[in-house]
């Protein structure tokens, strides 16, 4: 059996790839990486991932990076999971453009609204950084709202990692001052998303290590 250990911080973008373990049942252990303490600066996580990023998951010693390779990976080697739809080329496909999305499109937001000072450091700029990233990132969920209108998850009738990445993602906005009263759906969406047993298995872990 291979030996699998995931590097992640709590609430961060390592929670999909948490929760991925956890639908597929796999064993395996966590080491955690508190990015609120700069360890992703750390010589010991450098020698894992040199980017200083989490997720990174170790597979029988050898480090597999970025949560879409990661999710891919996880999808093709239990595909009883459902992780992703594996049948059919273009069903995998849509799949992974929606996970790249999240990945490339919603999360460099996320960033933004978090940390906006990494954008600009000038004096004062913070607001108008979020303020932008506030719009953007408005604009994308409006997508998904729609989308989410019409169907029950984003792939349409099942459930697939692309729903708790876009869980993720939205639920880090509210607190960022995105007014949730304006996406109905994507709310009623997470919560389901959340709501799965692996999903709530996850959030123990982040907690206990
Ligand atoms: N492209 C990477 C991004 C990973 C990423 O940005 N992770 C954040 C947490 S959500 C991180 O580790 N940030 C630490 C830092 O930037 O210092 C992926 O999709 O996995």
């Amino acid at each position: 059996m291979a030996s699998v250990v995931l590097f992640f911080s709590p609430g961060s973008c390592s929670r999909v790839t948490l929760v991925a373990l956890e639908e597929t049942g796999v064993d395996y252990t966590v080491q955690r990486v508190l990015l609120a303490n700069g360890e992703q600066r750390r010589p010991e996580f450098r020698a894992v991932n040199p980017k200083g990023k989490v997720p990174a998951l170790l597979v029988d010693n050898r480090v597999l990076t970025e949560n879409v390779a990661i999710l891919t990976f996880l999808a093709r080697r239990h595909p009883e999971a459902g992780l992703l739809p594996a049948a059919d080329p273009w069903q995998e496909a849509e799949a992974l453009s929606l996970l790249s999305w999240c990945a490339s499109g919603l999360h460099p937001l996320v960033t933004r609204l978090r940390l906006p000072q990494r954008f600009c450091d000038l004096p004062g700029s913070a607001d108008r950084v979020r303020e932008l990233a506030r719009e953007e990132m408005i604009g994308q969920l409006s997508v998904a709202e729609e989308r989410l209108s019409r169907q029950p998850w984003m792939l349409g009738q099942a459930w697939s990692i692309a729903d708790t990445y876009l869980a993720w993602a939205w639920g880090r906005c509210p607190e960022s001052g995105i007014d949730a009263t304006r996406f109905p759906h994507l709310c009623r969406h997470h919560d389901r998303t959340m709501a799965r047993p692996a999903a709530q298995r996850a959030i123990r872990r982040e907690a206990t290590g």
